[in-house]
């Protein structure tokens, strides 16, 4: 099946999840429909509801980034007491969990070994190296031009902002100087006492107020949050690619609200795409990321490695931290690469 006459594959031939939900049966489909305690509002009435347009101006690309002020950072720079460290990137190589659907793996290639003299006198060799990557296609944010719906981008800029060349508006050079602020991890794999939530898992709300009292930590206006659901830790379980793109466990959509009551400034997840696949509306993708990022204006952070965090917090009881997660600034660009720190 093709998108349009340009013969484009569609999205149920590009992405495994699209076709894994076009191919449900239909008593399945109907047991993923919220039950009479969770009604299903169309995604767009949640979507205004929890708006920041015009929150932050007319011009705004930075969304809920302007939720982190000075005094937010210099807070979170108390956080770093003991002098650890955490990497929570994935490594940028061809073992990745991307299955080739709608993305690969990233690929570096050597352009220079320095094995063969290279014209240079005396005894100076080089090494040198070129990536091939989705900017989304290992740790990374997504910027606020990647998802649009309905003709509109975040604060209203039209969809045409994107085209060819890239994004004209909501580019995540829009992130910079970078994301840096209080992070606290929700463990919620953890808490439920399982190395990781069984795919279609959706964490509610109320779990989120759950994990966070369980843990004794609070979240506030600013922060960061990341959520762990233990995809990660299943992925190097088996490396099965294909099990982790298939569908996750992930935040319900019932959490956008509860992400804007505590103004969170971003959020981040060791699975594909922060929400629950399959998702709640059989006939929407991805309907959080349409809100957090088209009405929120909230960036999100996707694959990360949460374990050695997650361990080091459960050890300590110590779930909040310096965050800081930088992306690299594409001009143009809806998305980046990214390694952020966890400091202690
Ligand atoms: C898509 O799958 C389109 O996006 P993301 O990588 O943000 O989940």
């Amino acid at each position: 099946m093709t998108d349009d006459a340009s013969g484009r594959l569609g999205a149920e031939e590009r992405d495994p999840h699209v076709r894994a939900l076009r191919d449900r049966p239909a008593a399945e489909n109907a047991s993923a429909r919220p039950t009479a305690a969770e009604p299903l509002e169309d995604f767009r009435t949640i979507g205004r509801r929890v708006s920041n347009w015009g929150r932050w101006g007319d011009d705004d690309e930075r969304g809920t980034l302007n939720l982190i002020g000075p005094a937010q950072l210099i807070d979170a720079a108390g956080l770093v007491r003991t002098g650890k460290m955490f990497a929570l990137g994935i490594p940028f190589d061809d073992q990745g969990p991307q299955d080739g659907g709608i993305r690969g793996n990233p690929a570096r290639l050597m352009k220079e070994t320095g094995a063969h003299p290279q014209g240079f006198p005396g005894a100076f060799r080089y090494a040198d190296d070129y990536v091939f990557m989705a900017l989304q296609s290992a740790s990374q944010w997504d910027a606020l031009a990647h998802v649009h719906y309905d003709g509109a981008l975040y604060n209203g800029f039209p969809s045409s902002s994107v085209d060819f060349r890239g994004a004209g508006r909501c580019a995540v050079t829009n992130l910079s100087p970078g994301v840096a602020g209080r992070g606290v991890l929700l463990d919620v794999a953890r808490w439920r006492g399982v190395d990781w939530l069984d795919v279609g898992t959706r964490i509610g709300p109320e779990d989120l107020d759950e994990v966070a009292r369980a843990q004794g930590v609070e979240v506030r206006a600013g922060d960061i949050l990341l959520v762990r659901t233990g995809w990660r830790r299943r992925f190097l379980s088996d490396l099965d690619r294909r099990a982790f793109r298939a569908g996750e466990p992930g935040l319900s959509v019932r959490c956008a609200e509860w992400l804007r009551r505590h103004d969170v400034a971003a959020v981040g997840s060791d699975n594909f795409a922060v929400e629950v696949l399959p998702g709640e509306y059989p006939d929407e993708y991805l309907p959080l990321h349409m809100i957090a990022i088209r009405d929120m204006g909230m960036p999100l952070a996707e694959i990360l490695d949460l374990e050695s965090l997650a361990e080091d917090c459960a050890d300590d009881g110590v779930f909040e931290f310096l965050f800081t997660g930088p992306p690299l600034s594409f001009t143009g660009g809806v998305g980046s690469p990214v390694n952020p720190l966890a400091l202690k």
